[in-house]
């Protein structure tokens, strides 16, 4: 069977699975939210990594029901531990859900299945995304943040939007990619463009997420220029269900 074939089945079987990275407040490092990131085992067993599958499914078209799958497995197995104060948990969007105009309908109606107030689900697209079909993904973002939902821009600094554009995205949270994290303590050139990147999300009003922070010491740079959030390996990696609850219930 090709991979095309056999995610087919895949995701037919619904046998796609969910790991989560825990992201966390960069003072306290308590874990304020989950995101959802989608894995797939082929037939043989092994891991095929997202970097391959997701393209590969947005080429097919199967990008439509994965993101389904994903999005009702995410928020039903995630349902119970929303309760938690300030617990948000932060779903990948690829960019065809945007265009399809389903996306509301979906969302609206899992989170009334499953109880879950929208305030508590988060939405992650990258800037390219948006600027491809920028008319009808403002329409979408605002009427998701509408709802309450929260719209964080993905692997921010890394897109090619134009600085005039960013004064209208329709986001509430920046994620700083993580090549500019693990720039912070090597490459000393990098540092005014990591610097400007910061303040220009404060000064939109935005709360910043760091993304990919591997060291203490890069989370102190962060901390120090008030990043509110931070994810990445020195705090946790992604995994599957059963250890996130775990480590959700040792932390409470
Ligand atoms: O964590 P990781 O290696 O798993 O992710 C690789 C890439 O795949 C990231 O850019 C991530 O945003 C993307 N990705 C992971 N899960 C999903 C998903 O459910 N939907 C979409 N559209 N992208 C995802
Ligand atoms: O594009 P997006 O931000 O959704 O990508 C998520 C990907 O980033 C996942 O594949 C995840 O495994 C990876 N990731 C998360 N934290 C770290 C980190 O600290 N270091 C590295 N190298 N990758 C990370
Ligand atoms: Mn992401
Ligand atoms: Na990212």
């Amino acid at each position: 069977l090709t991979l095309r074939n056999q995610l087919q089945v895949a995701i037919e079987n619904r046998r796609l699975e969910v790991f989560y990275q825990p992201f966390v407040d960069l003072k306290s490092e308590q874990i304020i939210g989950v995101e959802a990131l989608a894995r797939w085992r082929d037939n043989e067993g092994n891991w095929v990594p997202p970097d391959v599958f997701i393209p590969l499914a947005e080429h097919t078209g199967q990008i439509m029901p994965l993101s389904a799958l994903i999005l009702e497995k995410a928020i039903s197995e995630i349902a119970q531990y929303i309760a938690h104060p300030n617990f948000v948990l932060s779903i990948n969007l690829s960019p065809k859900q945007l265009q399809s105009g389903h996306l509301i309908n979906q969302v609206t109606e899992l989170a009334q299945q499953y109880k879950i107030p929208f305030g508590k689900l988060q939405f992650e697209l990258t800037e390219t995304m948006i600027v491809d079909d920028a008319k009808s993904a403002f329409k979408q973002l605002a009427e998701l943040r509408t709802l309450g939902c929260k719209i964080a821009i993905d692997d921010f600094g890394t897109g090619y939007s134009s600085l005039s554009y960013l004064n209208d995205l329709p986001a509430d949270i920046i994620k700083i990619d993580r090549s500019f994290t693990r720039r912070v303590l090597t490459d000393s050139a990098s540092h005014p463009v990591t610097e400007a990147v910061i303040s220009m999300a404060l000064g939109m009003n935005k709360s910043i997420t760091v993304e990919g922070i591997e060291r203490a010491e890069e989370a102190e740079y962060f901390a120090k220029r008030s990043c509110q959030a931070a994810q990445g390996f020195y705090y946790y990696r992604p995994m599957p269900l059963e250890q996130l609850i775990e480590v959700i219930e040792q932390e409470t």
